[in-house]
């Protein structure tokens, strides 16, 4: 049975739709899920929560709050000093109106190309020291050099990502995308396009990664829905490889 593959992972993963072939992936610290037209690799544990925990202070140090334990929702976050990350709030046109995107987000790469997804440019900062880290952590299992990574600050279950695919020209045809959890669990959640009945459900924990791969953002999307009853925050830090030509 699926289900009883993640049990001993601490995990409840949850597999809505289908009965998709699961095995554990060669490094021994998760599994491979082989779902129509792409993979998935969940380690629910990937970091160990001490590191886990250094991470997500790292990289919401600032001048004004502690970076855990600090009610962000009614934090005043306008010109906050921030000292790892500089989080910001971007906006979109929706319906003709500016909207603020319910999250904060970051943008670190190798070039100083911006970086346009879902109508919203993000200008590059460097890499950093904690980034750095967390990038050849990464390659040590997926073999891949990232050179870039988008950040999402959900500062409480209020805050979320709609359904979406990450399948912009620039991330090349069948991108590998390694996303990492710090923080609240959130629910994860893939559909088909063709068939919106067909969903995956993944809890992404405080430590885990996920790995996505093959013909997956093409055939599938994928969104962090609002969860009222999270009162705390997450970060997550999908890892990208850019062809900035
Ligand atoms: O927060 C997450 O786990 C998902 C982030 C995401 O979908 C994205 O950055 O494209």
């Amino acid at each position: 049975m699926m289900n009883d593959l993640f049990s001993d992972a601490a995990s409840s993963a949850r597999l809505y739709a289908g009965r998709y072939p699961i095995r554990a992936h060669p490094c021994g610290r998760g599994r491979i899920i082989e779902v129509p037209d792409g993979e998935l690799f969940y380690a629910p544990d990937f970091f160990a929560p001490h590191i886990a925990s250094r991470a997500q202070q790292v990289l919401l140090a600032n001048d004004r709050y502690p970076a855990s334990g600090t009610d962000w929702v009614s934090a005043s976050l306008d010109d906050i000093g921030w000292q790892t990350i500089a989080w910001h709030q971007s906006t979109m046109m929706m319906f003709g109106k500016r909207v603020s995107l319910p999250r904060y987000c970051a943008w670190h790469g190798d070039n100083d190309k911006p970086y346009t997804y879902s109508g919203i440019t993000l200008h590059p900062q460097p890499w950093n020291k904690v980034l750095i880290w967390l990038r050849d952590q990464l390659q040590a299992v997926t073999d891949i050099r990232f050179n870039s990574v988008l950040l999402n600050w959900y500062r409480s279950g209020d805050d979320h990502i709609s359904w979406h695919a990450d399948d912009e020209r620039e991330l090349g045809h069948n991108p590998v995308i390694a996303s990492v959890s710090f923080g609240a669990t959130r629910r994860f959640l893939l559909r088909r396009n063709d068939d919106h009945s067909q969903k995956i459900e993944l809890p992404l924990a405080h430590g885990s990664l996920l790995v996505m791969r093959g013909a997956l953002q093409h055939y599938w999307q994928h969104a962090v829905p609002q969860e009222r009853k999270v009162k705390s925050s997450r970060i997550n830090l999908t890892f990208r490889v850019i062809d900035p030509s």
